[in-house]
């Protein structure tokens, strides 16, 4: 059978978090990792790049950082190959300028979903603009991601028809966990169902999702996801040394279809020593860590140490924290990071909370308070049981989870006092709404 011409090659790229990281070092190494994706995409002579959300961290990163960043997206433009890209839920802003939206208005990329807030007037569909890749007549739509997966109301709206009738070889972009395609072990709860989807797209560049995805379903074209470089949070680290390779898609589009390919980009190795220092006194988890750190062979890696437990006496500060990290380091360690968040006194055991990140803890307080929350079992109407249905139990935990997102949102400087309050009846009406609708 005679292949069909190339009408393009692509890079698909997701999840870069620049300016992720307190540790200069990690930071450091992420940025170098970003930098050989796009010498790879340079060598590989693609057309354009693709970036499905979370370039950055957050939506105003260090300017440094920024400045780093842009030297290596230039490469691209000095190339001759364009950038596409949307928000992700880490550089999205709620309430002005985004990063991403300055660098946009250089030129330097282009941004393909809208700016800012997307409204539609009750009853009609949102219809999403194509933005036409020129040299390769590619078209390219798509979705940026919210915090909390507040961008779900948007694929409510959408006039997927609409996208679907348009001709040509399309690209969608978006920033969210497709419901169908969770990782096993990690589930994203305000997945979007795949039948909120427009049909007949050549290629889904996802973003969000912090596994590496890449499937043909029915209907619908290739649906992938790249993962992350070095990510932003442990879990990602720890994803490393479990084996994760990192990279990017290198995407070919033949005939309307697309094929990929994945291309590795080289990270440190990653080390995980997990010290469980329960009834243990500070001298002897001491021990312990020295123990761990010399069996170990750390030259040229990030360790990741994690203990964990409620010391038998004594105080978290009492364990020799700092000479086992000088140790490493002197061993070669790139990196040591020492988790010692649920290593706890023998008194102060019974009052924390705890949890690995601020959403661990916020879903834990929330889960006390709506366990005391038992609705009156004399309440037979049916619509009112539907409402308290999603403040009990899990599903209050996610009601509220939802809730705090948007009423997180702050007011602008130069906003009206009625102005904001709309915009945030707005951002929590539709939350009450689609509850209900279910
Ligand atoms: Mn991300």
């Amino acid at each position: 059978m005679e292949e069909r011409p190339v009408q393009a090659r692509f890079a698909h790229l997701a999840d870069l978090h620049i300016g992720a990281w307190r540790e200069r070092m990690l930071s450091t190494l992420n940025m170098t990792a970003f930098a050989e994706t796009i010498s790879a995409c340079i060598l590989k002579r693609v057309d354009f790049v693709v970036i499905a959300g979370d370039l950055f961290d957050g939506n105003l990163p260090d300017l440094g950082v920024v400045r780093e960043a842009v030297t290596h997206l230039k490469r691209l433009s000095d190339h001759g190959i364009r950038t596409y890209l949307t928000y992700g839920s880490h550089d999205y802003s709620p309430t002005g300028t985004s990063i991403i939206d300055i660098l946009a208005s250089a030129g330097l990329f282009c941004r393909v979903s809208p700016e800012g807030d997307h409204q539609t007037a009750d009853g009609e569909g949102l219809r999403l603009p194509f933005v036409i890749d020129q040299p390769t007549g590619v078209k390219l739509t798509g979705i940026y991601g919210r915090k909390n997966g507040l961008e779900a109301a948007l694929y409510q709206d959408l006039d997927r028809t609409w996208l679907e009738e348009e001709e040509g070889t399309k690209i969608f972009l978006f920033h969210s966990a497709i419901s169908e395609l969770q990782p096993v072990g990690k589930a994203f709860e305000e997945g979007v169902p795949l039948t909120l989807l427009p049909r007949g797209f050549a290629y889904y560049a996802g973003g969000h999702i912090h596994t590496r995805i890449s499937v043909q379903m029915d209907g619908y074209g290739t649906i992938a996801y790249p993962g992350p470089l070095l990510g932003h949070q442990i879990q990602d680290l720890e994803a490393l040394a479990a084996g994760a390779s990192r990279g990017f898609f290198l995407v070919t589009l033949r005939g309307g279809e697309a094929t990929s390919e994945f291309i590795p980009v080289h990270l440190p190795d990653v080390i995980v020593e997990r010290v469980d220092a329960d009834q243990k006194s500070p001298a002897e988890v001491t021990a312990l860590l020295e123990e761990v750190q010399n069996s170990l062979d750390v030259a040229g890696a990030i360790v990741l140490l994690s203990v964990k437990g409620t010391l038998s006496s004594g105080a978290p500060h009492q364990v020799g924290f700092k000479e086992v990290r000088q140790h490493l380091e002197a061993d070669g360690a790139l990196v040591v990071k020492i988790s010692r968040s649920n290593l706890r006194s023998p008194d102060k055991a019974e009052q924390m909370i705890t949890g690995e990140n601020r959403d661990e803890i916020e879903r834990t307080i929330f889960a006390k308070s709506t366990a005391t929350f038992s609705p009156d079992s004399k309440i037979t109407d049916g619509k009112t049981r539907k409402i308290l249905e999603f403040l009990t139990g899990e599903n209050g935990v996610s009601t509220a989870v939802r809730l705090l997102a948007a009423l997180e949102e702050e007011k602008r400087e130069d906003e009206r006092k009625d102005d904001f309050t709309l915009r945030i009846r707005r951002g929590v009406e539709p939350l009450l709404r689609h509850q209900e609708d279910r």
